[in-house]
């Protein structure tokens, strides 16, 4: 199979979706010389631009629709596929929520992705306790889910995050390693082995020939130790799964950026030359900004800086042939940012990451991204 062959076919789907021109977000300003979408003047370009979407706001909330049917020319569920939304009780499954963001995107022929067929949070409270009681018990729950998943989603999902997550953090945040110590410590591993990612995405092939497999990971884009040793392990590790003629296709890099981070383009685009020159597509699945807490005051300035970041960030993938993007949603409303105590501002501030803000107002990296998309200077 040429793992380029399906990268490049969905950039070509879109050329017959219809992206809402101005039927825009309330109070979303026009005053831009940009343009008015960001899924059009990526498309323009040949970038398919997206985002995280949430179902039961695009159902409730006119503003959030609206601002995805203006600017989001690919969808991912931020929740409705993964485990504990799909199966939350073992051999029941529920696809209601998947299958309302799947109606709304095709009504309007957005693509949709899937995320994700692994990973080790959002798993329904009976998973774990079911992976542990052995290899073949666990081998038959991901064999059973894929099952049901693939085959129910298989005429609009084309693009599945098949193992999200799986490299280990190298300082602080993990759980000492045992055994292979490349890879996070997981209810997956720990059932499965070290060559779990391997048959994830084996039998994910093997159920749907013509699906695009992705890893994607988080933790790879900065320019820090950690960064560029988790690079390296995830490099190790799709190294060792091409030797063997795993079914992979794409690297997911989610983009989940920190200011307190440097971001430098080099080192950040050597490693995407390296994924391309292991014949792998890669796509930017879930970019946001994250603040410092000695963020200026001055909101202008904030959100520059958050601008400035997602400029750089985006115009170095873009050199380095990077074609798709989505942020992990569109508002700071909405965002995890905002929403996930673990990462919200301490002092009561609300994260600024994303391209409209709480309003709907489009914000500084709005015009960011689309410079960037039309080649731009910045
Ligand atoms: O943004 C998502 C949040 O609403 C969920 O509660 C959480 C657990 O399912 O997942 C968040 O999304 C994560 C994504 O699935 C994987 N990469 C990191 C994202 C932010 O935590």
């Amino acid at each position: 199979m040429d793992r380029r062959r399906l990268g490049l076919a969905l950039p070509a789907l879109l050329l017959s979706t219809p992206l809402a021109r101005p039927a825009l977000a309330q109070g979303a300003s026009l005053g831009s010389s940009l343009g008015s979408s960001l899924g059009l003047l990526a498309r323009e370009r040949g970038i398919t631009f997206g985002a995280a979407v949430q179902g039961r706001f695009l159902a409730a909330d006119p503003a959030y629709a609206a601002a995805f049917a203006t600017d989001a020319a690919l969808l991912v569920p931020e929740w409705e596929a993964k485990w504990a939304a799909l199966q939350p009780e073992e051999g029941r499954f529920d696809t209601a929520p998947l299958d309302a963001i799947l109606a709304w995107a095709r009504q309007r022929g957005r693509l949709v992705r899937g995320h994700a067929l692994v990973w080790h949070e959002a798993m329904p409270p009976w998973l774990e306790p079911a992976l542990a009681e052995g290899r073949a018990r666990a081998e038959g729950l991901l064999a059973a889910h894929m099952d049901r998943v693939l085959s129910h989603a298989r005429n609009q999902i084309r693009d599945w995050d098949v193992v999200n997550e799986p490299i280990a953090n190298p300082a602080g945040s993990d759980v000492p390693q045992a055994g292979d110590a490349m890879l996070r410590d997981t209810p997956w591993l720990r059932a499965l082995g070290p060559g779990y990612v391997e048959m994830a995405l084996r039998m994910a092939r093997q159920r749907d020939p013509t699906l695009r497999l992705v890893i994607n990971e988080y933790g790879i884009e900065e320019d820090t130790p950690d960064a560029a040793e988790k690079r390296r392990r995830l490099l190790a590790l799709l190294r060792g799964l091409l030797e063997r003629n795993t079914p992979l296709d794409a690297v997911g890099i989610q983009g989940h950026l920190q200011l307190v981070r440097p971001f430098t383009p080099a080192p950040f685009a050597a490693f995407l030359a390296e994924l391309r020159q292991m014949g792998l597509a890669v796509l930017v699945t879930e970019l946001d900004i994250r603040e410092t807490a000695q963020a200026p005051q001055d909101m202008a300035a904030r959100d520059a800086l958050v601008a400035e970041r997602a400029y750089a960030f985006v115009s170095t993938a873009l050199e380095a042939g990077v074609r798709t993007f989505l942020t992990w949603g569109l508002s700071d409303r909405e965002s995890w940012l905002v929403k996930e105590p673990a990462v919200a501002l301490k002092d009561g501030r609300a994260h600024r990451g994303l391209p409209y803000d709480e309003s709907w107002q489009r914000k500084p990296m709005w015009t960011a991204l689309a410079r960037a998309f039309q080649g731009g200077n910045g």
